[in-house]
């Protein structure tokens, strides 16, 4: 049970592969990280990214996958599109199934590419997707709706191109789910905070450890939300015993 994640480092340590290490630990699986750039920032402020070359990303993955065995990746800030196309190739090379996560925006508010990412998910990494996981900004940008209802969510959550949870977090926490063209809602309570720094990130990475613990789709789903809620109101992801 070794997993992949592919995703920016967050040296705070909340978002990014670290945190998806933690999870991948707190869940019970191997996690291996394949790093596409760096960042300074907290949960707080975003000051800047250093981006890695798509060539040594591939170096990285061709290097883990050399001597592991991985079925289940999951995929977070991927910077630009040709890191984008990067990934989706080696998707295809290694037979990956895919958890993406389509980052474009930090939770602090921070730019986390200077480049229009959506087109380069729609094209490239969602079609050979198993999943893919955007809050209701995100979904927005992927499909061009504006997204204010539950009944918009329903909407966008059909028009995207691979299964799909847009996360419910800026709609009462209702969460809209899409498998195999079956769409659901599920209605989580909300929670006052002021730290969401890494929610996504945490998701993504959750859905991924329970997928390779041989749980379907949507259970793997319902385990994920149950425990980044957990950790919303804990504030301490990877010290949480999960659910296994
Ligand atoms: O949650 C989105 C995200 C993904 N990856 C990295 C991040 C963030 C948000 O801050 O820093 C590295």
């Amino acid at each position: 049970m070794i997993v992949m994640s592919i995703a920016g480092v967050d040296p705070s340590g909340g978002a990014g592969v670290y945190a998806d290490l933690k999870t991948f630990q707190a869940i019970g699986v191997y996690g291996t990280c394949i790093v596409t750039a760096l960042t300074a920032q907290n949960p707080y402020k975003f000051f800047s990214t250093l981006p890695i070359s798509p060539e040594y990303i591939a170096e990285q993955i061709d290097s883990v996958m050399d001597s592991y065995e991985v079925e289940f990746i999951k995929t977070g800030m991927l910077y630009s599109p040709d890191i984008i196309k990067l990934v989706a190739r080696k998707v295809k090379e290694y037979d990956l199934k895919a958890v993406v996560d389509p980052v474009m925006v930090a939770t602090s508010g921070g730019d986390l590419t200077k480049e229009d990412l959506a087109d380069a998910f729609n094209k490239y990494l969602l079609p050979n997707a198993k999943l893919t996981t955007p809050n209701i900004s995100e979904a927005e940008k992927l499909t061009g709706f504006d997204i204010n209802t539950t009944e918009d969510a329903m909407k966008a959550c059909e028009a995207i191109k691979c299964n799909n949870i847009i996360t419910g977090g800026h709609l009462d926490g209702v969460n809209t789910i899409s498998i195999d063209g079956e769409i659901t809602t599920i209605k989580q309570e909300l929670i006052e905070t002021d730290n969401l720094h890494g929610t996504g990130c945490n998701l993504s990475s959750a859905i991924v450890a329970y997928l390779a613990k041989n749980n379907d789709l949507k259970t793997s789903i319902i385990k994920s939300l149950d425990y980044v809620y957990e950790g919303i109101k804990n504030g301490n992801y990877g010290t949480l015993i999960a659910k296994i």
